[in-house]
């Protein structure tokens, strides 16, 4: 059975959710998150970070990595269109914007305005990420196409992935009126009984 290392308003939401999504077992790990401006690497994990998992012995991090690992091995086809299909390729692309592109300015925002105590005196710096963040959420709300979800009627791993972001963008204020179709898409995506359950952790 997957062990997962979690802690709440972490990246393991992800995992926590497409576990659920799926309906696999797992054994949850529940740690306390290490909120800490100056050392990385430091929660209370096999490899220092949230999320971790423990596959009979094969300990893996990255959300993004363990998402497609689970789905590889356990998927059964589910939530990630095939290789090869124009599908799959849309999917990959929301699948890393959403921690490669979306997240890091808001991981700024986060690191300066929660865990550091001097931002004040760097406000330029906390507003060229929150700028940063938006560009991101633009081209979210841009290029979003007809939904419900990320890839039409098909709901997958990806809208797993961009939800977390979407959580931390709401978190910091980023996430306002300026972006009706990102709100109304994580209404949906919070109405999920999987999601509601992982929140309830
Ligand atoms: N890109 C990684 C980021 C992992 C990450 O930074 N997780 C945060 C919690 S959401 C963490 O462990 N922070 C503490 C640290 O960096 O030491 C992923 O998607 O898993």
């Amino acid at each position: 059975m997957i062990k997962l290392w979690f802690a709440p308003r972490t990246r393991a939401v992800r995992v926590a959710w497409l576990l659920e999504e799926l309906g696999l077992p797992y054994e949850l790990q529940r740690v306390e998150f290490e909120a800490t401006a100056t050392a990385f690497f430091a929660q209370k994990t096999p490899l220092g970070k949230l999320p971790v998992i423990d596959d009979e012995g094969l300990i893996l991090a990255e959300s993004g990595a363990i998402v497609e690992y689970i789905l590889e091995q356990y998927g059964r086809g589910r939530l990630a269109p095939a290789p090869g299909t124009p599908a799959r390729a849309r999917y990959l692309q929301w699948l890393h914007f959403a921690e490669s592109t979306a997240f890091p300015p808001l991981g700024i925002v986060v690191w300066m305005t929660l865990y550091r105590d001097d931002a004040a005196a760097h406000p330029e710096l906390v507003q060229d990420a929150i700028g940063r963040a938006a560009s991101g959420l633009e081209f979210l709300e841009t290029h979003f196409g007809v939904g419900p979800w990320l890839l039409g009627e098909d709901f997958s791993a990806a809208d797993i992935m961009m939800g977390f972001t979407l959580f931390a963008a709401q978190a910091v204020g980023v996430l306002d009126s300026r972006f009706p179709i990102i709100n109304a898409y994580l209404s949906r995506l919070q109405e999920r009984p999987a999601l509601q359950k992982v929140l309830d952790l």
